[in-house]
């Protein structure tokens, strides 16, 4: 029945990491739902993909009302990041203000709820206040990376923390080594925004989170219980968030590629958006790949921000590698149909960063990860897939921070390893039966969405 169905605008973050989850849960709640949607969309944006994504995700929903937000003139020298997407967040919430009269246009039915991402919560929660609507906050990584997210002041306020592991009660103990480095240096821009987020989070209405409720069930029920911090709203999980038709139009797709090779064989390798590997990485990663002995499917990055990429693969590699990657598999330089690929049944592993969106959809398609987590959260992500066998993860392989440089045929070797684990991909096919029976009629996504679409109905 539409008539009750509330009208909720989503405010996403700066990069596809956070604009994917977005608007796949835009999609949601429009077509399975009957929700009014208005998609608050951000000008200009850092990459390339994201104005591409948001201009597809339009033209397929003409029934979402898209409001253009445009950013205040920003002097990147007067806040202390040097990551395009970070200072980027910080130009969103510098214009948080200008949002309210944006949102506050007469709408029909009117406008009851709005969805902020995790990393704009502290900026915009007043808006939600001085609009009268309520605020829901999206959080797009694992609900072991939210328990961080609302118990880090009290790991900073204390002084009996071990040096090996941060306790964080009712969940199992968090490794030092796992904790993005990041939030050691207390006056970087990424640590600022981290801390005001995370003590914010308890004056919103409640906590959406792409997570799988089965692969993270304790720590869910930690943060539920009041056992991570008193008085925190409802965390609700809806994950995990589907691909959809619209992430695939204009996008180069490889998957006639992938209809020639066998059942399995292949192994897809990517590391995120906005993860380039230093040039030293990416030539040894090539050696492994060709030392493999796997046919594999090979997406590279050679700068954070995709309008800079300017070189092609040759010259990274030299003609000689060059010649025996391109004998043994595809490799490209561009956006691919990720979601395309993990679902093709000649994928048989994923070698990943980790980055959470991938997690899910590794998933949700029952696909073996490699885990390397180059950067943020994405240790702590490779934790939960470890801990749930959904792969493999060396964790003396390091950050992606050019300190460990990974040699070829220790890579080789791993992948191998990954590509004749029987073991694994049975279990992997089991998280992809408990993935798929989520999304189901009565599944934990599906009763979560429901519970949200009540909520904003009181
Ligand atoms: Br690259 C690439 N095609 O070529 P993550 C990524 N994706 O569809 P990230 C493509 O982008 P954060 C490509 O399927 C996933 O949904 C991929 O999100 C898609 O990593 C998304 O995996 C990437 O969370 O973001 O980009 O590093 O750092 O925010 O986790």
């Amino acid at each position: 029945d539409s008539s009750s169905a509330p009208h909720i605008a989503l405010l996403p973050s700066s990069g596809m990491g956070h604009l994917t989850p977005f608007l796949r849960l835009a999609a949601s709640l429009v077509s399975n739902c009957n929700c009014h949607v208005t998609l608050i969309t951000i000008q200009p944006t850092v990459s390339l993909s994201e104005s591409q994504l948001i201009s597809n995700f339009c033209s397929s929903f003409p029934q979402i009302t898209p409001k253009q937000f445009q950013l205040l003139p920003f002097d990147p020298s007067t806040a202390h990041s040097q990551d395009p997407f970070f200072l980027h967040m910080e130009s969103i919430r510098r214009s948080a203000h200008l949002l309210s009269p944006v949102l506050s246009s007469p709408a029909s039915p009117p406008l009851n709820t709005l969805i902020i991402d995790i990393t704009l919560t502290s900026a915009f929660l007043p808006v939600t206040s001085n609009l009268n609507i309520s605020s829901y906050i999206l959080f797009t990584s694992s609900a072991k990376m939210l328990s961080l997210c609302v118990y880090f002041t009290k790991i900073l306020e204390s002084s009996t923390e071990s040096n090996e592991y941060f306790e964080i009660p009712g969940t199992s103990p968090l490794p030092i080594s796992s904790v993005p480095p990041v939030l050691f240096d207390l006056s970087s821009l990424f640590t600022c925004h981290f801390i005001e987020n995370g003590s914010k989070l308890v004056e919103s209405n409640g906590i959406l989170i792409n997570t799988l409720e089965s692969l993270e069930s304790e720590t869910l029920a930690a943060l539920n219980d009041g056992k991570v911090v008193d008085g925190l709203p409802p965390v609700i999980s809806i994950g995990p968030l589907v691909p959809c038709e619209f992430e695939k139009s204009s996008v180069s797709s490889p998957l006639r590629w992938l209809d020639n090779e066998q059942r399995g064989s292949v192994v897809y390798v990517s590391f995120g958006s906005r993860t380039a590997m230093g040039r030293a990485q990416i030539r040894e990663l090539a050696v492994g790949l060709v030392e493999s002995e796997c046919r594999f499917l090979w997406v590279v990055k050679d700068k954070k921000v995709d309008r800079e990429e300017e070189e092609g693969l040759e010259i990274i590699l030299g003609n000689e590698l060059m010649q025996k990657v391109k004998e043994k598999g595809l490799v490209l330089k561009e956006w691919v149909d990720q979601e395309g690929i993990l679902s093709h049944s000649s994928v048989g592993g994923f070698v990943s960063h980790c980055g959470w969106n991938s997690v899910t959809e590794a998933a949700l398609y029952g696909v073996p990860i490699l885990a390397w987590p180059q950067h943020g959260d994405q240790r702590i992500n490779a934790g939960v897939v470890e801990e749930n066998e959904l792969g493999l993860w060396v964790k003396s392989w390091g950050w992606g921070d050019g300190q460990v440089l990974v040699k070829g045929e220790e890579i080789g070797k791993k992948i191998k390893e990954l590509m004749n684990d029987g073991r694994l991909k049975l279990k992997a096919a089991h998280v992809k039966d408990i993935a798929k029976k989520a999304i189901e009629v009565d599944g934990t996504s599906k009763n979560g969405f429901s519970k949200f679409i009540n909520s904003c109905n009181k």
